[in-house]
This record gives structure tokens, C-alpha cells and sequence, in this order.
């Protein structure tokens, strides 16, 4: 299939890049703050996020419960912080509220609760449930002769999970194109990669194959990008959007911890709090990131 254009303009592109730059920044503010958290996989899927909520998808903070709206599940639950500190740059929360993750009467859970913030459409964080309800509202709006676009966001170890292929396999029976999976493709879980008894890496997929092919073996359409260049992650939704008769898959190639020199493609860094040093460093680069 042709590569559809970014409809991006460079001076949105740039705006879009700062609203991600000070996404990570909210990130590492609110793990350090709470002193508990993940860091790796939301630093990961921050322009993702960014591309959805700024550009790609059709929401409204103002009315976080209109049903015309795309629906948007952040399988990989875990990585909440960044869809908050993301929500609270479009408007759906006060920025501040940030600060308040993981307490005990915050609105924004170690987890997401949808019960308790406004914009969320599904609670997460068992790994492999995002998928299915994703398919479910896809399917609802078929029924219902509605135009909104499912997203579900995936980690690429969290589809080692068999829910995430029973609802795979569904979405191709029923032929589903109104549902785009995007997978955080950032080569690394929670401690490393797989490995033999002989210490050797081992690739979870069956030799030679990479997520892409186990989803086009389930009649999925696969579309590739760069998950940290928003211009290309935003180019890749809209065809995801404009395929018809086939669910699509967007594996968006992403670093762990990007942003944050240290913590890049270390997955000691999933979840782990920062000395008072390592919280300066972070800043920093990220600082510097924007310069
Ligand atoms: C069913 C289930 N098993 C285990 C966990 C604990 N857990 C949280 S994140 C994670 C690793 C996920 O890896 P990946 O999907 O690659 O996420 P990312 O690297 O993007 O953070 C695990 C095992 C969980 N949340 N749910």
C-alpha cells in the first residue's frame, strides 16, 4: 500500500514535539514525587500518546463521555503515568494533579481506573484484557452505524498474553477495520528478554518472525513506523484508518526509557525509583532534549 502523507504542518509538528518533551518531564516529576511507578514503558509510549490525543483521534476534553468520541485503551496499563500527564496537557485534567499518582484518594491509580477519571475508556494493567474490549467497542459501532475509531495500545510482551490472540483472531472474522492495535515496540519487558537455560537471549517469537508477521498470520494488515518520530507515528494512524476490510496493527519501532540517557534500552529501569542524582540527570536530558 501507498505511504499516505503526514497531514502534519512543521509548525504543529514542532508544537506536538514540546507537548511530548514535557510530557516525559510531568513523567519523571510525578514517579519521583510518588516514589513508586514505572518509567521505561511510559517514557516509551509518550509520542504515541502524544499523536493520539493532539492530532490522530477525534476527542474532546470537554466532554470525556460523548459518545461520538474514539475510543483510546492503554492495554499496557502500567504505563498510566504517561497517558495521565498526557490527558492533563490536552485539558482533561489540571496539570498539577500530576503530582498526586498513586495516592490513595487520587483519581490517577497506579493502574487506570476509568471509574474514578473522566477520558478513560477502560481500566487496565492485567496485561492482554486491552485488545478484547477494544474489539468489543469496534464491533459496537458497526452496530450502532457509528464513525468513531477504536485504538488499543499494546506492549510487546504483553502479547505474549493467548487473550490478546483470541481477540486477534476475532477481529479478522469479523473483518474489523473501525480497530487499530498499536504496539510499543520497544524490544524489552519487565526484566529483559527471554532467555535459555543455557543464559543465551532468546526471541519470544518463533525463529526468524517479529510480532508483524504473527499478526498478518491472523489476517491483520501491518504498518511499521518510527514510534518516537511524531510526523510518521501520525502518518501510520491515518493509514491505518483509511485500510479498509481488515484490522490493522501499527508496530511503532520505540526505545524503553527514551529520552532519559540512562535509562534507555535498560530494563532496570521498568519500574525502579531515582536516587536524588539520577532524578537531576533525568531532568536534564530531557532539558536538553528541548533546547
Ligand atoms: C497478567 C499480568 N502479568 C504480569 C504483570 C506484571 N507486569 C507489568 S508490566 C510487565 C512487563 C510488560 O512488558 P511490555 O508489555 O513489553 O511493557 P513495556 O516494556 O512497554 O513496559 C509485567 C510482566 C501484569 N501487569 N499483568
Amino acid at each position: 500500500m501507498a505511504r499516505v502523507a503526514t497531514t502534519l504542518t512543521p509548525g504543529r509538528l514542532v508544537e506536538l514535539e514540546k507537548i511530548a518533551s514535557e510530557t516525559r518531564r510531568l513523567i519523571v516529576e510525578a514517579i519521583n514525587y510518588a516514589k513508586a511507578g514505572h518509567l521505561g514503558g511510559p517514557l516509551s509510549v509518550t509520542d504515541i500518546l502524544v499523536a493520539l490525543y493532539n492530532d490522530v483521534a477525534r476527542v474532546d476534553p470537554k466532554r470525556p463521555s460523548w459518545e461520538d468520541r474514539d475510543r483510546i485503551i492503554l492495554s499496557k496499563g502500567h504505563s498510566c503515568i504517561a497517558l495521565y500527564c498526557a490527558l492533563a496537557l490536552r485539558g482533561y485534567l489540571p496539570v498539577e494533579e500530576t503530582l498526586t499518582f498513586d495516592a490513595i484518594d487520587s483519581r490517577l491509580q497506579g493502574h487506570p481506573d476509568m471509574t474514578k477519571l473522566p477520558g478513560l475508556d477502560m481500566s487496565t494493567g492485567s496485561l492482554g484484557q486491552g485488545l478484547s474490549p477494544g474489539l468489543g467497542m469496534a464491533l459496537g459501532a458497526r452496530l450502532l452505524g457509528k464513525d468513531f475509531h477504536t485504538w488499543v495500545i499494546l506492549g510487546d510482551g504483553e502479547i505474549q498474553e493467548g487473550q490478546i490472540w483470541e481477540a486477534a483472531f476475532v477481529a479478522d472474522r469479523f473483518k474489523v477495520d473501525n480497530l487499530t492495535a498499536i504496539l510499543d515496540f520497544n524490544k524489552l519487558q519487565q526484566f529483559g528478554w527471554r532467555r535459555g537455560l543455557d543464559g543465551k537471549k532468546r526471541d519470544p517469537w518463533p525463529s526468524g518472525t517479529r510480532p508483524g508477521d504473527q499478526f498478518a498470520s491472523f489476517g491483520w494488515n501491518v504498518i511499521e513506523c518510527d514510534g518516537h518520530d511524531i510526523a510518521d507515528i501520525v502518518r501510520a494512524c491515518h493509514q491505518a484508518k483509511a485500510h479498509k476490510g481488515q484490522p490493522t496493527v501499527i508496530i511503532a519501532h520505540t526505545i524503553k526509557g527514551k529520552g532519559v540517557s540512562y535509562m534507555e534500552n535498560d530494563y532496570n529501569w521498568h519500574a525502579k525509583v531515582m536516587t536524588a542524582e539520577e532524578y537531576q540527570r533525568a531532568i536534564d536530558d530531557l532539558k536538553r532534549a528541548v533546547a
